[in-house]
């Protein structure tokens, strides 16, 4: 059976990466429904992040967008680090915008004109210059890039630019620094999307070098596709560099982790504590990419922490020797019992305990609500900022 110190100490290890917009407004293309108290800048918004770090003791890192997160002066980024620093924050990923100009209707770095291309890659530039100023590792490269309808334009002259666009950026990048290529299958392109799938992004990534790496949004997935698969794959590959968590019932449904189907999550989490990716030196992300549409943004994103923190525990759960034994014997019904009997353990007494031992509130969504600062915020921030999405 399990240690349970050892599972204590890498649930105390594991960091989770929240987004800057998740604590924004955000909404649907049908409506944005404000919420009071929301972050009227990206500061505000980290004193949001540091809210939920504090209640979880998990959370320190921050994913910032650009321009959604854009700092005006030449030490902005410089200062908003060591904003962060001063709440026990650090900033996390850098994630690109190649899709909200009106130059970008076609395409961004696989746009068939070279104007609109250079235009994209001299942004994906310009991020790697905020990774300098903050000290962030990673930069997060998704591209709404595609096409509509066939014949529209050439698939394979796409892929041509893609690659040299992707190229280009990574001869950028510094030594501690990475890109995380993320894929989707669909949305806003429907009939093609230029990167589609972890098989695209890997092929893309493993061409590129080392210091490139697939990120797994969980909620960019075909219906019925064992996302677990992919996961232990990359593992194996050393090519997963970290995950975009949310849940989805239909397609890119950005709800909060865990939520949808929690089931999935433990099969990812297995895959991932089996295969060494809770070390830190595999370097995975545990970043959050949600929106909290109509409940409350800074609870909601504290609740789904939690949901990756259940998931991972009962994945530390599982018993690997009794698990090996079983499989090794080819007894499927006693090795599909040894994931089971760990999904269907309560972990939250386990998580309660350590969250004491720790000097931490037992639950951190009652230790929030408690706190009062909803109300706060509520009253003294007015006209706070919309994250982006659903403009
Ligand atoms: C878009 O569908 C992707 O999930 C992106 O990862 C992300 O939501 C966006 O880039 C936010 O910065
Ligand atoms: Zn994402
Ligand atoms: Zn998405």
């Amino acid at each position: 059976m399990p240690d349970i110190a050892a599972v204590k100490a890498a649930l105390a290890g594991q960091r989770i990466e929240t987004p800057s917009w998740g604590y924004g407004n955000s909404g649907t293309r049908f409506k944005v429904f404000a919420q009071a108290g929301v972050p009227r800048t990206p500061f505000e918004k980290l004193d949001d992040a540091a809210q939920v770090h504090a209640f979880t003791g998990v959370a320190p890192k921050v994913s910032l967008h650009i321009p959604w997160d854009r700092v005006e002066g030449s030490d902005g980024y410089a200062a908003l680090a060591a904003y962060a620093k001063e709440r026990g924050l650090e900033l996390g990923a850098i994630n690109s915008n190649t899709f909200q100009d009106d130059d970008y209707k076609l395409g961004s770095v696989c746009h068939p004109d070279a104007k609109v291309r250079r235009k994209a890659v001299d942004h994906l530039l310009e991020c790697v210059d905020i990774m300098d100023a903050t000290g962030s590792t990673d930069l997060k490269l998704w591209f709404a890039d595609g096409t509509n309808y066939p014949g529209q334009d050439d698939v394979v002259g796409r892929q041509d630019r893609l690659a040299e666009a992707l190229a280009e950026v990574y001869a950028r990048l510094g030594d501690e620094q990475r890109l995380l290529l993320e894929y989707k299958f669909f949305e806003p392109a429907f009939y093609t999307t230029d990167v589609p799938d972890w098989g695209t992004s890997y092929a893309h990534c493993l061409k590129l070098g080392p210091k490139a790496q697939v990120v797994v949004d969980t909620g960019h997935h075909a219906p019925g596709t064992n996302i677990e698969f992919i996961v232990a794959f990359l593992l194996r590959e050393g090519k997963l560099g970290g995950f975009d968590f949310n849940s989805r019932f239909y397609a890119d449904d950005d709800l909060m982790v865990g939520s949808a189907d929690p089931f999935q999550l433990f099969r990812i989490m297995h895959e991932v504590a089996k295969n060494g990716g809770l070390d830190a030196t595999m370097n995975v992300a545990f970043m959050l990419d949600q929106c909290h549409n109509i409940e409350a943004k800074i609870p909601a994103v504290i609740r789904s922490v939690m949901n990756v923190q259940e998931a991972t525990a009962k994945a530390l759960l599982v018993d690997l020797d009794a698990l090996r034994d079983a499989q090794r014997a080819g007894d499927v019904l006693a090795a599909n019992a040894v994931l089971m009997d760990a999904y269907n353990t309560d972990v939250r007494p386990l998580l309660r305990e350590l969250r004491q031992e720790q000097g931490l509130a037992p639950d951190p969504v009652a230790a929030y609500r408690d706190s009062g600062r909803q109300e706060r915020i509520a009253a003294e921030r007015v006209g706070g900022e919309q994250a982006g999405w659903g403009a």
